[in-house]
């Protein structure tokens, strides 16, 4: 297939786009433009005029520019893609998505954070939203998920409290982006369903290394439905080729200074480059009849389905290949609902799922203004739409015709309807027998046996990151009731967990609080019986929860660090540089200062950052090349001790000549005798494992008393 044919398959918005090149300058209404630089005044010194429509205009578009922001996802990035299928699914659904494996089915992806707002930093400890629409043959997918498997609450009912607790605290409006706060810790302690997600953003998942390295999720418990009606239940996952990688929370808090904008312009520039980043697309399949052979509530969205139990099947592959034209047009106006799907795609009975079926129309009314936000280019179908809906504010479409009801005759009965052997969408006919209730199902209790299988599943060092994120967000916290009803809570997920964030606040566990944990219920209904359930243990570990499961061999796009200054020897770069880049690694040459650095064979070289102007949290690793005149420019550089001090601390690889000593004996360097991801006078084949294992967490014990 050709390049254009293949760009056709992308999301085509080019009837929608124009750049101006070599245009004249109009009005909105078309009238030439020669002078857009001063407004109508009566004389030089005079006032301004009311009837100069060139100035009204403009300043009226200006003042309108912005919309509402996303009560929640505010800060997002976006790309476009392809999906393509590996094999078709025909036995459990017949979306054509799942089928036909000769499609490459267009895609828009918008990740973003949850409770910052529009301006936040991307480094904030935060759930991130991964929300997928596919543009399908036979009308939009919205996969509106998160990285983490489970959410929050189990009710949509909850979730403004949930969001008004996590937001900036009303009188204040602080903290921005970040959990770590009273309202928020008050209402998680009294209600338990939120320990699941809320362990997961204890841990580094909350603090991902790349919007590329992060694993999607769309949580809810879906059905998949077959050309003969068949349901199976699904959770779909999507699984980075890049391995799925965190930072650590130092990083994360210096990130949020050296480089707010961290992950969204790590996204542009991998696509910009050409590494594009990709996903598998995988799914879990239940059969119908194994609804209840669980240990708990399929049908619970604080729930996972562990790997062990039921395996992810990897189906096809996600691509994102191209950067947005307009963010506004496309990032911030895509309008993505868990209720778009195709036929062969079908809800369950998740409570929050069925309350998302009702918000995300109406959040689109009050962000996009109109129910005509379907003609945005960005939100379009590819298909052809018809219907006898008509008029309201903005809209594009000019419907001809003088009937716009059904039945009718008078327009040949058009649109007419499709039958469902013509993919007619028709809804999974469940059987429903029950009465009115306003309540919980009991199924529904069990709070605590998946946090704790979470925090076992984790390596030491993960659960230590977990550990101290308790610390740091309950030391922000300033009431003591508060932080004693989370140590209370925590301790029934797991006691030695709880013991180390209680000496962190320097606090006790309480043996037992004043009111129920679980709050989450109506006035009339019993209490005790709305406890949770003690823990249950129906599974050691699942492997497929720790970060160290979730590695690739690949170094492509990852940023390292080469620290030089002049008289550094050339050939040792140029040989690590082309092994690096061989890979799609990213080379940048760091310097004491700008413009251009010169190696000992007396070449120029253009310095890629000045030490001043970078830090080593930018970077995945560090290589530190010999030539001597080079090592002392360095040792006078002072930031340079902080930067290989900060590369240490942050467990990454170490590359280093033998001849870099001088330098090197002024950092904690010493520390780490049997370090293996520090590497002095090796190869590059060892560089290369030490970057793909991403961290040696091994170190961790010791950097963390090197005091930067
Ligand atoms: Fe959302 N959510 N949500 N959410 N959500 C929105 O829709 C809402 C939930 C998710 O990049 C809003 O267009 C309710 C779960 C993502 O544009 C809003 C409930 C999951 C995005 C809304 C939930 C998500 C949103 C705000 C509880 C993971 C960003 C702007 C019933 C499966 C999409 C908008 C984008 C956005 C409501 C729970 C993911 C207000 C009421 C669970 C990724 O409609």
């Amino acid at each position: 297939m050709s390049t254009s044919e293949e760009n056709k398959k992308s999301k085509d918005l080019a009837s929608n786009t124009k750049d101006g090149k070599g245009k004249t300058m109009t009005t909105n209404q078309g009238v030439k433009v020669n002078d857009t630089n001063n407004s109508l005044k009566s004389g030089e010194r005079g006032a301004s005029l009311l009837e100069d429509f060139i100035l009204r205009e403009k300043i009226t578009h200006f003042d309108h520019e912005r919309i509402p922001e996303r009560i929640v996802h505010a800060r997002g990035s976006g790309a476009h893609g392809v999906f393509e299928l590996y094999e078709s699914l025909e036995e459990y659904t017949k979306a054509g998505i799942f089928t036909d494996i000769k499609r490459k089915t267009p895609v828009f992806v918008r990740f973003s954070t949850v409770a910052g707002n529009k301006g936040s930093a991307d480094l904030a400890r935060d759930v991130r939203g991964f929300a997928t629409k596919f543009y399908t043959e036979e009308g939009i997918f919205d996969l509106v998920g998160n990285n983490m498997p489970v959410f929050f609450i189990q009710d949509a009912m909850k979730f403004p409290d949930l969001i008004h607790a996590v937001k900036p605290e009303p009188d204040r409006d602080i903290p921005q982006a970040a959990s770590a706060h009273d309202t928020f810790y008050d209402f998680v302690s009294h209600t338990t369903e939120t320990l699941h997600n809320h362990i997961w953003v204890m841990s580094d998942r909350a603090i991902p290394r790349s919007l590329r390295m992060m694993e999607g999720f769309g949580i809810h418990t879906f059905r998949l439905i077959n050309a003969e009606g068949k349901s199976h239940f699904v959770k779909f996952h999507w699984k980075p080729l890049l391995g799925t990688h965190s930072i650590t929370w130092d990083e994360a808090v210096k990130i949020h200074g050296a480089d707010s904008d961290f992950h969204r312009r790590d996204l542009w520039e991998a696509i910009d480059s050409g590494q594009f980043p990709e996903w598998e697309l995988g799914l879990q399949i239940i059969p119908e009849e194994n609804e209840h052979k669980f240990d708990f509530d399929i049908l619970d969205p604080t729930k996972l389905i562990p790997e062990e139990m039921v395996p992810v099947q990897r189906i096809g592959k996600m691509t994102l290949n191209r950067n947005p034209d307009n963010f506004f047009a496309e990032t911030e106006q895509v309008a993505f609902h868990p209720g778009h799907v195709v036929p062969g795609i079908d809800f369950t009975n998740d409570p929050l799922l069925q309350g998302r079926l009702f918000s995300y129309t109406d959040t689109q009314l009050s962000r996009l203004g109109s129910p005509n936000f379907h003609e945005i280019p960005i939100n379009r179908p590819i298909n052809e739409t018809h219907n006898n809906q008509r008029d309201a504010q903005m809209r594009m479409t000019v419907d001809k015709g003088k009937t716009a009801y059904f039945p009718n005759s008078i327009g040949g009965g058009c649109p007419h309807l499709a039958k469902m052997a013509q993919g007619g969408f028709t809804s999974y006919e469940e059987r429903i027998d029950a009465k009115k209730i306003r309540s919980r199902s009991s199924s529904f209790s069990d709070h605590y046996s998946q946090p704790a299988l979470f925090y076992r599943s984790l390596t030491d060092w993960e659960q230590e990151h977990v550990a101290d994120a308790y610390t740091f967000e309950l030391g922000k916290c300033t009431y003591d009731h508060i932080k004693e009803r989370m140590l209370y809570v925590i301790k029934q997920i797991d006691k030695d967990l709880a013991l180390k964030v209680a000496d962190g606040l320097g606090m006790k566990i309480p043996s037992k609080i004043d009111q129920p944990v679980n709050q989450a219920i109506g006035a009339d209904a019993n209490i005790e019986e709305h406890q949770p359930t003690p823990k249950k243990e129906y599974l050691k570990k699942s492997a497929a929860l720790s970060l160290t499961h979730l590695n690739s061999d690949s170094i492509a796009t990852r940023k390292i660090a080469f620290l030089v200054g002049d008289g550094f020897n050339g050939a040792q770069v140029k040989k690590i540089k082309e092994a690096l880049v061989s890979k799609n690694a990213v080379v940048h040459l760091v310097a004491p200062h700008g413009g251009t650095v010169k190696c000992d064979l007396g070449k120029e070289h253009p310095v890629d950052v000045a030490l001043l102007t970078t830090e080593s949290v930018l970077y995945d690793a560090l290589y530190i090349p010999g030539g001597a005149k080079s090592i002392e420019a360095l040792v006078k550089a002072p930031k340079s001790v902080k930067f290989v001090n900060e590369t240490l601390k942050h467990c990454k690889a170490l590359a280093a000549e033998e001849d870099t000593f001088k330098l090197l004996d002024k950092t904690a360097i010493s520390m780490f005798d049997k370090d293996a991801a520090i590497l002095i006078g090796k190869t590059p084949k060892d560089f290369i494992k030490q970057i793909a294992a991403h961290r040696n967490w091994d170190r961790q014990p010791t950097a963390m008393n090197i005091p930067v």
